[in-house]
């Protein structure tokens, strides 16, 4: 069956299309010439059965969810049940993407018509129809129902009618789903009255914001906000309605105002009504991602060019920020050359798909094949991973991006390694995440633990992507050329830009610069994926490719037991001399223009020059890099480092302190501030419930709550709820320890409700603290939350104390 839908494109629009397909184009021409692909092409039989094993693993999960599950929200595939809002003990803020409003099955609708199977698809709708409905008192988050919920909708209902054209079905089907789609609209649009015009985090679906619990509400993410648009347009541009869309533009509008004026960069938190920034960290990954994604997308679905200005401008930003290597790393919008974080989560991955969108191939196939190697190592992406590739976070809720980002790559380049990461990828879904009742979350990548989770996502997006990756165009009932993946992979037609809307006229404006856009792509003749890839195969390994004049090498990617770095910072004119034990591995650095070669004798050294005069000057940006980097690591670790300290005798005497780290969301305990009590453990541990079964012992207590089932912060409201002074979070994987790994601040959800101290503790370290616990059985053990400096310097003045009291007394009468 043949199935075209007519596009037409404003001009801006078809050029860019143009462009892509001319970088199609190029690609396949360089890929025909290239003789040398080490990368083992797959048969288009092998290619066939994984897509077929892709459908079978869709129907695993949409079959354990259908009977175990339906019509709750998602499946919970461990306990084999499903998830209801108000009914299963609640996972805190994490749970507002719960509605009760058969979330799972909207958002996988259009994956159906993918497969192919009209039949379940026709069955499914008529469900939705029937069951789901939203005059529900509960909030939610405005973002989540927007991209499951209303872009589910909207693209269920254009394939609705796609069908009733194109394969002569459904012809009972009279627009319902979009009739749902608007009410859920509206019930959203309340959100959008601030005085910025950006919309609140939360809303609730009867009330509005009129539920008293959303008075204090003013913080919002800037991907929450920031990706509205699409739905929104198609919702105003199908129903005629230009409510949508009109609130949808100012949104963006009012965030692009924000911007840093002199980086370009978005912070990830900011104040809906104040539209002042709350945090001003600035990546590509969590609460930033597809505001970028969106902006971009806008400009492709819509056709209007000041939203590839604005893209344009930051995305020069992030490649001039951000991206550091094949690495992403955070920086701070007014600060941009600080890095803020040592790690990159995991959400950073669909980053290549949309350079790939954009026609940047090049560094899209770095930052693809670094992520590769980091699944390789850890099995699945982690959601959080450092610097040097260890595990900050070692949860894996089955995401998509990753796959998202292998189809994109393996539809512009035609090259075969993208169908074998994703066989990769999809053996090891099967292997480490499929359960009899669907495929659930892995808890922590390091034991392979599963959790009672399985995101809607992971049918309407991961498996989607993979069947995706394995199907011929001709395979589809659609082409999906003609459509624009929404965040959530909904599908949406670019001739909705067809169904013009008078609001919005396609005018110059001075963001406009589709000039910029080109350059983005300064290097795309001369690509050749493999090419790119190799030098990468062992990044993580440890053999860097040596460092060219082309791309100096950074102080952050250096590693000194990397030889071609060695050899690197050697031409660059930098000295490296062992001091102290050689065992500690403390090294000096020296820079000149002109390096060391021997010491003839104490007072006399020979030189030579740098290798060039071009890489002394990066031996010198190498040099300041190091120092800033040293400077802030040391300041960094010992500022935020917390401390949970006790006397180890009756009189208080000595104390001993445990490391801990602390959290973004709850007060600093700063200078000789410090929270004393006593240690309880929270009864049950994990601490997610509405309450605790000894709350009524809690008051004035340090408690104590497992890692795990549900966010940090909603543990630290309960324990603020039962009167606890403060939080201790402890670790939930055995053996893990602040002496080997490095520690971190815990995330919270930009609201700052919390006002106790809540600091986390490894499982090392918490094991000492237990082992105290128990040997006082009788007594309960006191301890002071406070700065690790302080607790050192109070040890310090007390140890001079000390020795004044016996200098003191050793004192003789008279002086000699
Ligand atoms: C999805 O809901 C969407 O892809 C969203 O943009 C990011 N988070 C999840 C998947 O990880």
């Amino acid at each position: 069956m043949t199935a075209k839908t007519t596009a037409s494109f404003a001009p801006g629009h078809r050029l860019m299309l143009t462009f892509l397909v001319a970088l199609c184009i190029l690609v396949a021409c360089v890929l025909s010439t290239e003789t040398n692909m080490p990368t083992q092409n797959m048969s288009n039989k092998e290619r066939a059965e994984l897509r077929e094993e892709a459908r079978d693993m869709f129907y695993h999960a949409y079959h354990a969810y259908m009977e175990n599950a339906y019509p709750a929200d998602e499946l919970m595939p461990l306990s084999c049940k499903g998830r209801y809002r108000g009914v299963t003990p609640s996972r805190g803020d994490m749970d507002d993407i719960l509605g009760n409003f058969s979330m799972t099955l909207v958002d996988t609708l259009d994956t159906l018509v993918l497969l192919g199977d009209f039949t379940e698809f026709e069955h499914a709708v008529k469900l939705v129809i029937r069951d789901v409905q939203f005059d529900s008192d509960i909030i939610v988050s405005v973002f989540e129902t927007n991209i499951r919920m209303v872009g589910g909708l909207l693209s269920a209902h254009i394939l609705a009618e796609y069908l009733q054209k194109h394969a002569d079905t459904m012809h009972w089907y009279k627009g319902e789903l979009l009739e749902m789609s608007r009410e859920l609209g509206y019930r959203l649009l309340p959100a959008f009255n601030t005085s910025t015009g950006i919309p609140h985090a939360r809303v609730n679906l009867r009330l509005g914001m009129k539920d008293p619990m959303l008075k204090k509400s003013r913080e919002t993410c800037t991907a929450c906000a920031g990706t509205i648009l699409l739905e929104f347009a198609a919702l105003s541009r199908l129903t005629g309605d230009p409510i949508f869309e009109v609130r949808a533009h100012a949104a963006m509008d009012a965030l692009w105002k924000l911007r840093h004026r002199g980086s370009d960069l978005m912070g990830t938190v900011l104040n809906v009504h104040s539209g002042d920034w709350v945090r001003r960290d600035s990546g590509v990954g969590a609460g930033i991602d597809s505001y970028y994604e969106y902006l971009f997308k806008s400009y492709v679905l819509l056709g209007d060019d000041k939203y590839l200005a604005r893209f344009n401008r930051h995305y020069n930003a992030v490649m001039k920020y951000v991206s550091e290597g094949p690495m992403l790393l955070d920086v701070l919008m007014h600060r941009p050359h600080a890095k803020s974080k040592n790690f990159m989560d995991s959400l950073l991955a669909f980053w290549p798909g949309l350079q790939v969108l954009s026609g940047d191939l090049k560094p899209a196939v770095q930052t693809h094949e670094m992520l590769y190697q980091v699944m390789q190592m850890h099995t699945f992406i982690p959601e959080a991973f450092t610097v040097d590739f260890q595990i900050h976070w070692g949860q894996h809720p089955l995401r998509p991006e990753f796959i998202e980002s292998t189809y994109f790559l393996y539809r512009a380049t035609g090259d075969h390694h993208y169908l074998q990461v994703g066989k990769r990828a999809l053996k090891t879904l099967q292997q480490h995440a499929k359960v009899s009742c669907g495929y659930a979350a892995v808890n922590d990548v390091r034991t392979g633990k599963h959790e009672d989770r399985m995101d809607s996502f992971v049918l309407s997006e991961t498996i989607k992507y993979l069947f995706l990756l394995f199907s011929d165009p001709q395979d589809l009932i659609i082409n999906v050329d003609e459509f624009v993946f929404t965040t959530e992979a909904h599908l949406l037609p670019l001739s909705i830009a067809q169904l013009g809307n008078a609001t919005f006229s396609f005018r110059q404006s001075d963001e406009h610069n589709v000039l910029d856009f080109m350059r983005t792509c300064p290097s795309s003749n001369k690509l050749f994926p493999e090419k790119v890839r190799k030098p990468l195969r062992n990044f993580i390994t440890g053999s860097c490719p040596r460092t060219t004049a082309g791309k100096r090498l950074s102080a952050l990617d250096f590693q000194a037991s990397n030889a071609d770095h060695l050899r690197a910072v050697y031409d660059m004119g930098i000295t490296m001399v062992s001091v102290g034990d050689r065992s500690q591995g403390k090294v000096r650095l020296f820079h000149s223009f002109y390096n060391i070669i021997k010491q003839y004798s104490r007072y006399f050294f020979a030189f030579i020059q740098a290798k060039s005069h071009e890489e002394g000057e990066m031996g010198l940006q190498f040099m300041q890099e190091m120092l800033e980097l040293t400077k802030m690591q040391s300041i960094n670790q010992l500022a935020q480092l917390q401390a949970v300290a006790y006397a180890t005798d009756e009189k208080a005497q000595d104390w001993v302190a445990l490391m801990a780290g602390p959290s973004h969301f709850s007060p600093e305990l700063i200078g000789d501030q410090f929270v004393e009590g006593d240690v309880m453990l929270a009864q049950p541990l994990r601490a997610c419930d509405e309450t605790l079964e000894n709350a009524a012992e809690a008051k004035g207590k340090i408690l104590v709550a497992e890692r795990g089932d549900c966010t940090f912060v909603s543990k630290a409201r309960l324990a603020q709820k039962v009167g606890a002074v403060a939080l201790i979070v402890c670790d939930n994987v055995p053996g893990s320890s602040g002496e080997t790994q490095p520690m971190f601040a815990m995330s919270g959800d930009g609201k700052d409700d919390v006002l106790i101290p809540v600091v986390f503790m490894y499982s090392v370290e918490f094991g000492k603290l237990t082992a105290v616990m128990q040997r006082r059985k009788q007594q309960p053990l006191g301890v002071r939350v406070m700065q690790m400096v302080e607790f050192k310097r109070w040890q310090l003045a007390k140890a001079q104390r000390q020795n004044q009291t016996v200098a003191a007394t050793q004192k003789p009468d008279k002086e000699l």
